[in-house]
Formats: C-alpha cells, structure tokens, sequence
C-alpha cells in the first residue's frame, strides 16, 4: 500500500482504529460525497456482482446478462433473473452500513450519496436523494420509449400499454448511458466535495469508478471502505480494509465523540 500524507488506516473488525486526521476531516467536512456498490449491501443477503451467483443464475455471467443485446435475444430469461433478483432484494433489508450513512447526513452539513446500486436499500434505510447511478430495480420500463410504465400484468415479459413494446426493468445496462440527470448530478458533487467515500465497489464500472478521480482532482480527500482493497486503495488518502456494516457504524461514533 502506498504511503500518502495522511499515513494508512486499517481497521481491523475488533478495535475499528481510524487515522485521527481522517476523523478530523469527515467532522470538519462541509460537503461529503459517498458513492456505494453492491458491497453495502451484501451485509443484508443481496449477493455483490463479483460474487458467484446463485443456484441456477450460477451459470451466467451477470456482466453478459445485464445487457440490451441479451434482453433482445432472451427478453423471458432477463425478466426470470431479474424477478428472481426482485424477490431477493425484497426478502433483504437495510444493514447498520445504510443506517450509518443515512446517519451521516444529519450529521455533516451536506452529504451527496451516489449508489450503483439498484436494490434501493439506502431509500429504506431512510438515506434521501439517493441519486441511482444505474437505476433502480423495481421500476419497469418501456423498451421502446423509455418512460416508467406502473402495471399489474403478470405476463412472463410484460408489453407496454401505450405501443405494446416489450417492458424491461427500470436499471442501466452496460453499454446504456447514465441518466443525464444522474451524471451531472453525481459528477457536479464530486467535483465539489471536501470528503469523497468510496464504499463496497470493486471500482471497475465507469463512468461511476471515474467520480473518485474527479474528487481527487478537485481535492478532496479520498478514502474506500472495503475488505479487499481495490487496484486504487495505494493512491487514495486512505483505504480502510474493513465490512462497511462494522466499519461505518465505528465512523460514526469516533466523529460523534
Ligand atoms: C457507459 C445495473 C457509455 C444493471 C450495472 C473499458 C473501460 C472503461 C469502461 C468500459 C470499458 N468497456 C466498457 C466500458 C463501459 C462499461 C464498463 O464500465 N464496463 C466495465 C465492466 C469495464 N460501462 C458501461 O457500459 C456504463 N455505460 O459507459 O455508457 C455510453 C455513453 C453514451 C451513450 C451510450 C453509452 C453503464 C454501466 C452500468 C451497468 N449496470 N448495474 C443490473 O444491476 O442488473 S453495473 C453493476 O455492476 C452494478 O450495478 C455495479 O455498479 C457493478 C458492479 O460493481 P460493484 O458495485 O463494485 O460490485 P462488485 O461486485 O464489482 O464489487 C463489490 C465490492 O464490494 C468488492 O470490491 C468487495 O470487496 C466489496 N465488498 C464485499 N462485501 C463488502 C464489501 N465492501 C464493504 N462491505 C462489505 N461487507
């Protein structure tokens, strides 16, 4: 790991220990700008996209799946995965990592969270304009036009009611660009934040893994909570190696205090 101007802060699961400089700047903070991955929320069941998948989705390849092209070959298998995805994720619930960040936001004069998520876990956990980078599971969609369709069909690939186009669910799939609103939103905090949070992603999706680089070009203070450091955790400020559910929860009581 590399060294930086702050030293390194490892937290280890029993005596969560951070760097007295970073507890100082997060207190200090006039603006934080957290992004999460699937890794915040894995805590409450909902498996991370590196993860192997389940029982039968173990075959598939998530990064082939979550596709326009294998929606317009398979539009019946899309809709399986996703409402088998649906079922999971309703079936989870908030974890003390999206409690301690919607936490956070009362405690720091303004707090921008960016998820990649599309399990909507932070929503329930109280957090408030949560920006979706990648939308969000529960909507549907029509294929065609674009615009959310609320309906109560149960067909296998369920058709929109204005021009009878297949419906998808409601995220963004590799290949599909941001939602504007989303983007400039996201890429305008970054820009703009004291503190940037990189929590539970594997930083390997872009544009979302690229707000980090903007904050630090900015400069912010950049740090990711994560068990694995990623390829980036030697050039950010500081990498704590830790669960999100164990290590937020300790971040907040040190600023507290
Ligand atoms: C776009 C919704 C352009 C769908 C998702 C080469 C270089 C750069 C970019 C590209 C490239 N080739 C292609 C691209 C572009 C591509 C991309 O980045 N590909 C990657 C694979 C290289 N990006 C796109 O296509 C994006 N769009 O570029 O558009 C464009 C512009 C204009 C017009 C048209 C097009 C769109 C990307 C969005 C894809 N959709 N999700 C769905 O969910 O079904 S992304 C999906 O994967 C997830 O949403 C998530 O964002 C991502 C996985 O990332 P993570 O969240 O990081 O999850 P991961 O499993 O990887 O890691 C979990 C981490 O958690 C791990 O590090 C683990 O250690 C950690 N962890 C585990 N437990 C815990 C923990 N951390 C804390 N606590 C714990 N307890």
């Amino acid at each position: 790991m590399g060294s930086n101007k702050w030293g390194r802060t490892e937290v280890s699961f029993e005596k969560p220990r951070f760097d007295p400089g970073f507890v100082s700047a997060l207190r200090d903070a006039r603006h934080v700008c957290v992004l999460t991955g699937a890794g915040i929320s894995a805590e409450s069941g909902v498996p991370t996209f590196r993860d192997a998948q389940q029982g039968l989705w173990a075959k598939y390849d998530p990064h082939q799946l979550a596709t326009p092209e294998a929606f317009e070959e398979n539009p019946e298998l899309l809709w399986r995965w996703y409402r088998w995805r649906r079922d999971l994720v309703a079936e989870a619930n908030p974890n003390p990592g999206h409690l301690a960040l919607a936490q956070l936001a009362e405690l720091v004069p303004r707090l921008t969270l960016v998820t990649q998520n599309v399990d909507g876990l932070h929503q329930r956990a109280g957090s408030r304009g949560v920006i979706e980078f990648h939308g969000n599971l529960f909507d549907d969609r029509c294929y065609a036009e674009g615009c959310i369709i609320v309906h109560d069909q149960q067909a296998e690939v369920p058709v929109c009611p204005n021009c009878g186009a297949n419906l998808r669910p409601g995220v963004v799939w590799f290949g599909e660009a941001i939602p504007e609103n989303a983007l400039n939103e996201s890429f305008a905090a970054a820009a703009d934040c004291d503190i940037f949070l990189s929590i539970g992603t594997s930083s390997f999706v872009y544009p979302a893994a690229g707000l980090a680089d903007i904050a630090s070009e900015n400069r912010a203070i950049v740090a990711e909570i994560n068990p694995n450091p990623t390829q980036h955790a030697a050039t950010y400020d500081f990498a704590i190696a830790g669960n999100a559910g164990v290590a937020l929860p300790k971040l907040l009581e040190s600023i507290a205090t």
